[in-house]
């Protein structure tokens, strides 16, 4: 069975994604999702120009040799564009395998390892009162697990935190206005925002200490620092949560000092996260190795796909560590389904994070997947489960966009 036809599609139902899609000769159909939220032409770049030609003929049944051809093949290797584009092609073949299996994805994988996965979805408001109905109405959809992010006094927006219950002006027609703050904005520049981390560091555990005393000690509760803080900070933050018993603390510091963690880890017990933006298994090799994290957050799309994410996980298992995989809206359906059927099967699930697609984007990616009582399944067709509607995506053609950026009260640049 040879790879006979290799697509890039890129669409924007709602937001931009950029889809792999692979047809063998005897014309099986994979998917897989190289989105990089405000990077996406460098990723399809990638795949047209330097991946494509080189897939044409190939054996569509040895993804292990396909994927060591890309990654070491490219002498250039790691990094996001790269890594999102070996995950598409990796993801691709094993959709094509399991269909041709006639077997849903995670069947290969060793079968199921649990019934379902438990997710956490995005809790926000500015103030208490609206933080407090966004969680009711997440506990009322069915979810057992919320994040809670909440607006900081002074500062005009901040990651994370819905500007509006109803309307927004940043987010896309179509989108759910819940996460207005995360789609990439329509502007030709990054819009910028400002950040002021004493403000948020005094402010943080009174919030905490609002939810626990309103919703009790049971619920699991998250949070995201979005890789803002000084090690010393970090360890703070830590510590002044504690006494509300947070399911996970993430991306306490940037992504690229592993060391700042072992610095985070000597003063506090509150679980930590991280792995996100993390591309490869080196990335994660000492703060396995020295026990500095609880939960791996990479996705499929962003890591190399699913034969570099189960090594990754069969690594963390080693020392107790659990996945927790990212699941913004801006990895594509596609990914979020590779990520279900992999959470299915491996023995150190922890959590999937679980924004939900707004119903556009669910016109051009078909998904068989299902969400309830706070927890999602892959559905037993043959394959991923997710088909993408051509001529729906027609009408959601590419429009470039951008996350913001952050500075700090003085106008430095500082991490968004
Ligand atoms: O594209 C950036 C988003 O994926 C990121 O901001 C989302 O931090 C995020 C999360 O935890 O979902
Ligand atoms: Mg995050």
């Amino acid at each position: 069975m040879r790879i006979a036809n290799v697509e890039v599609l890129v669409s924007s139902p709602g937001r931009n994604f950029v889809t792999l899609r692979i047809t063998t000769d005897d014309g099986v159909v994979g998917l897989g999702d190289a989105t990089l939220n405000g990077r996406e032409l460098a990723a399809a770049a990638y795949l047209t120009e330097h991946v494509a030609p080189l897939l044409i003929g190939r054996d569509a049944h040895q993804i292990e040799d396909t994927w060591q051809y890309l990654y070491r093949g490219a002498y250039w290797r790691r990094g996001p564009v790269t890594m999102a584009s070996i995950a598409a092609v990796d993801t691709a073949l094993w959709d094509i395998k399991a269909k041709v299996a006639g077997l849903p994805l995670y069947q290969l994988l060793g079968g199921k390892s649990r019934s379902g996965l438990l997710v956490y979805g995005h809790a926000s408001g500015a103030e208490l009162p609206e933080l407090f109905d966004s969680i009711h109405e997440h506990l009322d959809e069915g979810y057992r697990a919320v994040r809670v992010q909440t607006g900081i006094p002074g500062l005009p927006s901040v990651y994370g935190v819905a500007s509006s219950r109803n309307a927004s002006a940043g987010a896309d027609a179509g989108s759910d206005t819940r996460y207005d703050y995360e789609p990439a904005r329509r502007n030709a520049i990054p819009v910028e925002e400002t950040w002021d981390t004493r403000a948020y560091l005094r402010h943080a555990p009174t919030v905490f200490d609002a939810v626990r005393n309103e919703f009790g000690p049971e619920l699991p509760l998250l949070h995201d620092a979005h890789h803002r803080l000084t090690p010393i900070q970090a360890a703070k933050l830590g510590k002044s949560l504690e006494p509300y018993d947070l399911f996970w603390l993430e991306d306490v510091t940037p992504a690229e000092n592993q060391d700042a963690l072992r610095r985070v880890r000597e003063h506090t017990t509150t679980p930590l996260a991280i792995g996100e933006v993390f591309n490869t298994i080196w990335d994660y090799k000492q703060l396995f190795e020295e026990q500095l994290i609880d939960y791996v957050r990479s996705p499929v799309t962003h890591a190399g796909g699913i034969t570099a994410l189960r090594r990754i996980f069969d690594y963390a298992a080693v020392y107790q560590i659990k996945s927790g995989v990212h699941g913004p809206t801006d990895v594509s359906p596609v990914g979020l389904a590779a990520a279900i059927h992999l959470g299915i099967a491996i023995p150190n699930f922890g959590i999937q994070e679980y924004m939900q697609h707004s119903p556009v984007t669910h016109e051009v990616f078909e998904t068989t997947y299902t969400f309830s009582d706070g927890m999602l399944a892959p559905s037993e067709a043959p394959g991923l489960g997710v088909d993408y509607n051509d001529e729906a995506a027609s009408a959601f053609a590419y429009a470039g966009a951008y996350l913001p950026v952050n500075r700090l009260l003085d106008g430095s640049m500082h991490d968004w």
